[in-house]
């Protein structure tokens, strides 16, 4: 673990993590605990674009050298987090919309996924569902280099398609 402009790094991390304030970190705790249950390294800092700006050029500029493979970033409102940040490197980055004061997320989700061409952002859905897939697709990613991530994302996969739905009460079901 180290430092760097205030951010918090972790040796060896794949994935960093942005947030544009500390609110999304409820959300997007969701992101990290699916990162930590593919076992892929990774960090968490809250960098706005707009509040702190050089921190995130600082943050973003170094990321490729420091091994990040992925950046996922999220915000709310007039959220230039993950566009901002796919400026600064080249990285993919994926952008988690996140339901801020108004319009149920709305605003957060046009501000990702309307990216000008030359400047891509893989925009995911609005909130946890969103928060979730960028970490599968952050780990899709990876799992193209790295055969032990790819086995995990696999098994992940096989759990969730052979998981069972009993509907007790519905016709045909068991009672308990
Ligand atoms: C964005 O504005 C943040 O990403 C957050 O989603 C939203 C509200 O931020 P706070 O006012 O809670 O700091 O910058």
């Amino acid at each position: 673990m180290g430092h760097m402009n205030d951010c918090v790094t972790i040796d060896g991390a794949r994935v960093g993590v942005l947030m544009g304030s500390a609110s999304d970190w409820p959300t997007m705790q969701k992101t990290s605990d699916t990162l930590g249950d593919l076992g892929i390294v990774h960090e968490c800092n809250v960098v706005s674009a707009h509040r702190a700006p050089k921190r995130l050029e600082a943050y973003c500029g170094s990321a490729a050298d420091r091994g990040l493979q992925v950046l996922i970033c999220a915000a709310g409102g007039a959220a230039h987090l993950a566009g901002v940040a796919a400026a600064l490197t080249h990285l993919p980055v994926l952008g988690c919309p996140m339901k801020a004061w108004s319009t149920e997320g709305l605003d957060s989700l046009l501000s990702m996924a309307q990216m000008p061409r030359g400047i891509p952002v893989g925009t995911l859905a609005v909130g946890s569902a969103g928060a979730v897939n960028a970490a599968l697709l952050a780990a899709s990613i990876i799992a193209l280099s790295d055969k032990d991530i790819r086995d995990r994302l696999l098994a992940f996969r096989a759990t969730q398609s052979d998981a069972t739905f009993p509907l007790p009460g519905a016709p045909g079901h068991p009672t308990s």
